[in-house]
Formats: C-alpha cells, structure tokens, sequence
C-alpha cells in the first residue's frame, strides 16, 4: 500500500521531506507538512522517508512503510481505557517555598520561578500504559518494541502484564498515546493533574511520599522494580489518578528547557521549540524516586531516544 502512495505522491509532485536519511526530524527540521505524517519524529531511512501525506487515514509513515497509526478495524481493537475528567482552572505551576526553603525545597533552579498556568479542561489515563496494553500496540505494528534488555524491564515478561510499560522512548510513547487516539500531556496538563489548586507537593499532600502511598525507593517502599499500576490508593492525586508519584515517571511532550521557567507558555500548552532537539521531560519520579523526584513539580530531562527501567508512559487526550 506504501509503495504505492510513495508512486502517487511522487507523480503528484508532493514535497520532501529536507531531511537527510536518519537524522532526527527535529534537528534536521523537516517541511512542516510532513510532520503530521512522522510521528516518531524520524526522518529518511530512519522513519519518515516519504513524500507527505503518503499514508491514508489511520496509518503513519515508519520506515518508508505506512503502518498503523490509530486503533479500529485492521489496527487492532481499540482498548478500554479508564479516563478521569480534569476541569479547567488555573494553579501556580513550579515550587513555591519562603526564601529560607526555597533552596531545600525546590532543589534546582529548573523548578522556579512558580508561575500561574490557566489549564483548559482536558482527560487523563487513570492508570500507567501497561505492558499488556503496550502489547496490544506492539502487535498491530503501530508501536516498535520495549527495550527488553534490562532484567526489570515489563515489555517481555508474561508475569508483569499488569506492570507498567518501561523502558520505551519518548517517542515510543507518543505512538502508543497516538494509538488510542490520544496523545501525551503537556508538562503543564501533567502537573495539574498531579497537584490540582492547592500548591501540595505530592499528589496526596504536602508530606513526603511513604509505602502507603507510592511505589519509590524511599523507606525501601520498592525493591528496585516496577509495581501493578493502581495498587497505592492512598497516593491518588485531587483529581482520582493513580500513581503519579513513583511506579514509572511519565514522558510528557515538552522539549526541555533547564534553566527555569522564564518563558514558558501559560495557556497549559506543551513547551516546545523550532528545533528543539532529542531531550524531553519526564515527570513523577519512579519506583527507585527519592523525595525530590517524586514531587509533582519535580521535573527530569532526558533523549527521548533513549529509555530508563522506571520511565513509561500516560496519556492525555
Ligand atoms: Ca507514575
């Protein structure tokens, strides 16, 4: 089917992509039609090699190969996914501590200066992806594999169905939340989400996280591995979502920006830039979080090609 759009988008004389063979999209900025069509954020051999739109509805552009994109008919039956409701509102995004805490508390500068954020209303998985409905996407060709390599890793063992994925990429996420027709929260999205109004620290409150209600490595609550998605009720967030803190921390659609928030949008959209390059945000903390990591303005950064055994994914839509 791909080769034959690839003909017809070629006789019609459609645009291609800028990009050099197997460089990320991002960096090597392909023609903005094309990004739709790329997803995965990958250009030439590497991904989105063909002339855009090259793929009908539904499908997606991977390896010069058009492949699922969204669930129904033959990319597999969309799974049932519990989404709570989040209503608009503003909230002080980022630490807020008297200038005698502000260094204890917030930690690193990349959480400052607090700033108000109005959030339109928008819907949030209850729970982590799970391995088993990561499989469900893997099989339909729509999602590319976990890496499996690591001894906890979730994507491969029969026993951890109920786990959260892990060790995916930032853009493995994309395409599962993508999947479901959904698609990931911004950092903004996913902080409300964590904390709602009140400027709590944690999901639950101000104090600190205990195995009452996160799976992190404080008080050895988890033993270096991922958990069942759901099974710490008392850690839910104001909204009912579960495991926001600890378990996976959770890939979000921000580009990174370290040096603080100077700039940043405050509308709740995703803050993302002309070229902003591999590094994402994640956010939560995971199973082996410490105090720090599991704050809900807590914010990490990483290549979104690249995976970690407590990162995984939640999506918005
Ligand atoms: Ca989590």
């Amino acid at each position: 089917m791909k080769r034959i759009a690839l003909l017809i988008a070629v006789l019609a004389g459609l645009s291609v992509s800028a990009c050099e063979d197997g460089g990320p999209s991002d960096e090597c900025v392909p023609e903005p039609m094309c990004t739709p069509e790329c997803p995965e954020g990958y250009c030439g051999d590497d991904g989105c090699g063909c002339p855009c739109p090259a793929c009908p509805a539904g499908l997606k552009c991977r390896d010069q190969q058009c492949v699922c994109g969204i669930c129904g008919g033959d990319c597999g039956e969309c799974p049932e996914i519990e989404w709570i409701s989040v209503e608009q509102g503003t909230f002080s995004m980022g630490c807020k501590a008297d200038a005698a805490n502000v260094d204890k508390i917030c930690g690193t500068p990349d959480v400052l200066p607090p700033h108000d954020v109005s959030v339109p209303a928008f819907e949030i998985a209850r729970f982590e992806t799970t391995a088993a409905l990561y499989a469900q996407c893997v099989a339909t060709g729509a999602c590319l594999a976990s890496n499996t390599l690591g001894s906890s890793a979730t994507g491969n063992n029969p026993n951890l169905r109920d786990h959260p994925i892990n060790h995916v990429k930032w853009f493995d996420a994309e395409a599962f939340c993508m999947w479901i027709g959904g698609r990931l929260g911004s950092e903004a999205e996913w902080e409300y989400a964590a904390r709602g109004t009140d400027g709590r620290y944690y999901p639950w409150g101000f104090a600190g996280p205990t195995c009452r209600t996160a799976w992190t490595g404080v008080d050895g609550c988890s033993i270096n591995m991922t958990h069942p998605v759901g099974t710490m009720p008392g850690g839910k967030s104001p909204w009912g979502v579960d495991d926001m803190a600890g378990n996976v921390a959770e890939w979000v659609a921000d580009h990174c920006h370290t040096e603080g928030y100077q700039g940043a949008p405050a509308d709740g959209s995703a803050w993302t830039k002309e070229g902003g390059g591999l590094c994402r945000v994640f956010r939560g903390g995971g199973f082996g979080a410490g105090l720090e990591e599991a704050r809900s303005f807590n914010r990490e950064f990483m290549s979104g090609d690249l995976t970690f055994k407590d990162v995984g994914i939640r999506c918005f839509r």
